[in-house]
């Protein structure tokens, strides 16, 4: 039987049931790796590399990952810095994007950092939340909670809390302000600082450049278009791509077609100036993966 010690595949634990489950096992499938049915066991074998997942709670990635008991851990940047654990960040993974914020009832009009000053904050980040006041010799009362932290100014708990954002909807359904950001979040690619043993130095690396070319994907977009041949000079210089676009002939005399990548955030701005050197029919297209 094998047992969480006997650690010779390269072992990533991965948030078990939450916010990062569904995202990390799509890119971590999008890279290309295969995996056993992961409903059934916290262990999980990959079918076609020497990786095995580990499914825990978030709380406990980074000390698994601090640990050497697993090599790698997808999670929460603000888990990694409540926890202050000793690992490397690899990379971050754009994905489960918060933010730490402390927040205070509306009508208590609370507006900087001074303010806080004296009263208590309830949080499940009594960390990052004390280290903050700290660093700003401000006195608070930081109350740790492990859930639920919105309703404790309801409560008369605490005066303010400090508790992770993403759309401010849960602060305004509980009457609350948000009034300083004090961390910005998303998910990492933690590693750990323990030797790695049997190649999986390689290995790491080899999943690192895949998930470089999985998000340089998820961020372009593959565009088609007929255009003028005389347009191509002007469309050269609207294309912010990679490398130079592919032109090829059409059987209409004078048009040919262009092929090119180009960034996500620039489609809309790039398609409406193609409009006017009169390109037509242009097609986007999302890209699977790409080589960088
Ligand atoms: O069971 P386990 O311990 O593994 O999971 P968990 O319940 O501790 O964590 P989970 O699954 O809720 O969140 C996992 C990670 O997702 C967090 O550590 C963050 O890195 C990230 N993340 C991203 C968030 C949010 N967005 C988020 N909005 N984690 C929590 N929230 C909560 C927040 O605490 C608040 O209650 O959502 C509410 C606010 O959301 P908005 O949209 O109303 O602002
Ligand atoms: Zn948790």
């Amino acid at each position: 039987m094998r047992t969480l010690d006997s650690n010779t595949s390269l072992r990533i634990a991965v948030q078990k049931s939450g916010r990062l489950t569904d995202k990390t096992l799509k890119l971590l499938e999008g890279i290309g790796l295969k995996f056993d049915d992961y409903k059934r066991s916290l262990l999980v074998r990959c079918l076609n590399f020497d990786v095995e997942l580990l499914l825990i709670r978030d709380d406990d990635i980074p000390e698994y990952v601090e640990d050497g008991v697993c090599d790698l851990g997808f999670v929460g940047a603000n888990v990694v810095e409540e926890d202050q654990a000793d690992v490397t960040i690899l990379r971050g993974l754009n994905y489960g994007v918060c933010r730490l914020s402390l927040a205070a009832p509306k009508e208590d009009k609370l507006k900087s950092a001074e303010d806080f000053s004296g009263k208590k904050i309830a949080t499940s980040y009594p960390g990052i939340t004390g280290r903050f006041f700290e660093s700003r010799n401000i006195d608070v009362q930081v109350i740790t909670l492990s859930g639920s932290v919105e309703i404790a100014p309801r409560l008369e708990i605490a005066d303010a809390i400090s508790d992770l954002v993403s759309t401010g909807g849960t602060l305004k359904a509980n009457g609350l302000e948000e009034v300083i950001k004090i961390f910005d979040s998303e998910t990492q690619l933690v590693k750990t600082n323990k030797p790695l043993s049997n190649g999986k130095s390689e290995l790491i690396e080899k999943i690192l450049q895949r998930i470089e070319g999985y998000q340089k994907a998820a961020n372009s977009r593959y565009i088609m278009m007929n255009a003028p041949e005389k347009a191509v000079p002007r469309i050269k210089e609207i294309i912010p791509s990679l490398k130079s676009p592919t032109v090829m002939p059409l059987a209409d005399n004078g048009m040919v077609a262009v092929h090119t990548v180009i960034p996500l955030t620039t489609f809309w701005d790039v398609m409406e100036q193609l409009k006017e050197v009169g390109a037509t029919g242009i097609v986007m297209l999302p890209i699977e993966s790409m080589i960088v």
